[in-house]
Parts: structure tokens; sequence; C-alpha cells
């Protein structure tokens, strides 16, 4: 055989099987809606640097499946510390509506084509409404307050390990860890329903952490680069083994997301996606958490959710190489809560990141 023979030969077997990072840097359905956590690899030697911002909407709330009006909550919903010192029988403090920001600053790094390591940490802004009803029974609302928290959350540590992956097609396994890096004690000054205005430990909602180290599980499918529709799937986990240092720990979290894309140049593609979430109850108390509030009852924190998100993923060309822009806007088709629980109403996400090769 001729060498040049020997040469073709061996670049079309490299185009067929090889690392095809070159098509993933220029291609904007190389990655997943910018909403979803690790789902792409790095070429060995490659750092990936992103910021991701979410903002969450919540407003009004959910029994189950339904709608439940504040004055009903207050009259018919039992407060589970009902019995203790100066606790009346039902709810008599509703959450009217909740913002929640989250900042992700991520760096990611490829020590080899087979392993990503990934970093990422949460600083939250929270903000909820509240109604206090005056007394012990009775609809008269006493007055409203605010509850303000904000300051680095957890963090998490992750190893992506690719299976498989060439030009068309790629599946990778998460296998993590969430560091316990934000606050489990945060406090806020509310108003109770005897008109007092005490500052106490807020609401689990209201807390920024988990205080506990939490293995993270998941795999990636996605399959792109031979057409102008690509697709994807998801599913990741976070398992919460032991108690924290509150005596309590959060409920495990389950999403499995699905996603179809549609590339219109190599610079801009568009998608469409399904996502799915649960979330257990607390189990443990806080023995500092107390009212008559559904937020400080670990047996109201559990929900199931499937949402519907439209995204945008644009990605540099030219002296832009390397960079990444992509936007989703996700709103909730199906919610099941451990109620009374705020409804979700919406989900922004933008982020921008950068490859150096
Ligand atoms: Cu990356």
């Amino acid at each position: 055989m001729k060498p040049n023979f020997i040469t073709a030969t061996l670049l079309a077997a490299l185009a067929a099987t090889g690392t095809a990072s070159a098509d993933d840097a220029v291609r904007a359905d190389s990655h997943a809606p910018i909403g979803v956590m690790g789902d792409h690899t790095h070429a060995a030697g490659e750092w990936m640097f992103s910021y991701r911002y979410m903002r969450m909407e919540m407003a009004g709330n959910l029994q189950g499946d339904e709608s439940i009006a504040p004055d009903t909550i207050v009259t018919t919903e039992p407060n589970r510390f009902a019995g203790m010192p100066g606790m009346p029988p039902t709810l008599r403090i509703v959450p009217l509506d909740m913002d929640m920001t989250m900042h992700m600053p991520g760096l990611m790094y490829a020590p080899s084509d087979t392993v990503t390591l990934m970093l990422m940490g949460t600083y939250w802004q929270k903000s909820m409404a509240h109604r206090t009803y005056m007394g012990g029974m009775g609809t008269t609302v006493l007055g409203d307050f605010d509850v303000t928290t904000s300051g680095w959350g957890d963090t998490t540590a992750t190893a992506l390990v690719r299976i498989a992956h060439n030009a068309t097609y790629r599946l990778h396994l998460a296998a993590g860890l969430s560091l316990p890096t934000g606050s489990t004690d945060e406090e806020a000054t509310v108003l109770t329903p005897m008109n007092m205005r005490p500052t106490q430990r807020t609401p689990y909602p209201m807390q920024l952490g988990s205080g506990t180290w939490d293995p993270i599980i998941g795999a990636t499918i996605a399959s792109t680069g031979h057409g102008r529709f690509g697709w994807g799937a998801q599913w990741r986990s976070t398992f919460r083994l032991t108690d924290n240092d509150d005596d309590y720990r959060l409920g495990d979290e389950h999403r499995l997301t699905a996603w179809a894309s549609w590339l219109w140049s190599d610079a801009v593609s568009t998608s469409a996606r399904v996502a799915w979430y649960d979330r257990d109850n607390i189990s443990g108390i806080d023995p500092q958490i107390m009212g008559p509030v559904q937020t400080a009852d670990p047996d109201r924190q559990a929900l199931t959710r499937m949402d519907a998100g439209l995204g945008l993923n644009v990605v540099g060309t030219g002296r832009l190489r390397g960079w990444r822009f992509g936007v989703e806007y996700l709103v909730p088709l199906l919610q099941d809560v451990d109620g009374p629980q705020l409804e979700t109403d919406a989900e922004w996400l933008i982020g921008v990141q950068k490859t150096v090769y």
C-alpha cells in the first residue's frame, strides 16, 4: 500500500470514530439547552468557564394539584405544632409569592478524553412575601411581611465519564458530590399572629444549603452532527444519606429531561425540552424551625413537577471562537405537591460559557 492511501484510511477512521472536538466547538447544538447541567464533556486539556443566571417565580398556593386560597389555608390546614405553647390549631401565616435568583459560576477541566471534572457554585437571592392572620382563628388579616435571604449555597463537584463519543453520538455518566457550603442557619424577622416581631431561624425553603454531603449520580445521552435535527436525554439524582447538624436531611431529588434541537446554522440552534422533577419531604426536623406556616413543616416539602421549555444556543465563530451563549424559558405543565406549597409560574435561565482549547 502507498503511504498516501494509509494516511487517507487513518484520517477516515479518525473522522468516523474520533473525539469530534472540532465539531463540538463550532456547532451550537453540541451542548444541551442551558438549563441542563453536566450535559457535555471536553477533550483532553480543555478548560471551560461558565456563568449561569437562573430566576424562578412562584405565586399562589397549591394543595395537591389544585389551587388553595389563603383564607382556606388558615381555616382548614392543620398546624403540626398545634398543642405546643401559643400554637394555633391551623396554619396562620401564608406565603403569597416567592422569587428565587441563582448565580452559578462553573469550571470544567478534562484531564483526559475520558474524564471531565466539573465544579459548580451557587449564590442564592431568595425573597418570600407572607400574610399573617390575626389570632388563632378566623380570616382577619393582621399584616404582610417579607423575608429575604442571600448567600452562597451548596457546591457540586462532579466527574463526567465518557462511555461513547463520536461525531454523531455521545453517552456519559456523572458521579459527584454536593458539598455543604450553604448556610442552614439563616434568620429573619417575622410577624406572628399575636402581633409580635421576633427574629428567628427561617423555614426550610429560605435556607441556602442542605448541610449534608450528598452523592449525585446521572447519565446523559445525546445525538447531533448528522443534520439539522438533534436530541438528547439526561437523568440526574441527588441522594441525602445523613442528617445535618440541625437534625434533618432534605429530600432526595430526581430529574429526568429530554430535548430536541434544530440547527439553523452552525452558530445558532433552538430547542424544545420537557423536564420532570421530583423532590421528597424532609426527614427529621430542625428544633429551631417552628411556626404556624407551611414552610416550617418537614412534611410539606415534597413535590413533582413537569416543565416544558424553549431554548436558544449561540456559539461564537472567528474571533469569538470558544464562546457560547444560551437562554431558556420553562413553564410548568403539571405540579403536584404535599401542600400547601407555593405554585411555580416560570423559570428563566441565561448562561455564558468560554472554552479554552
Ligand atoms: Cu464544558
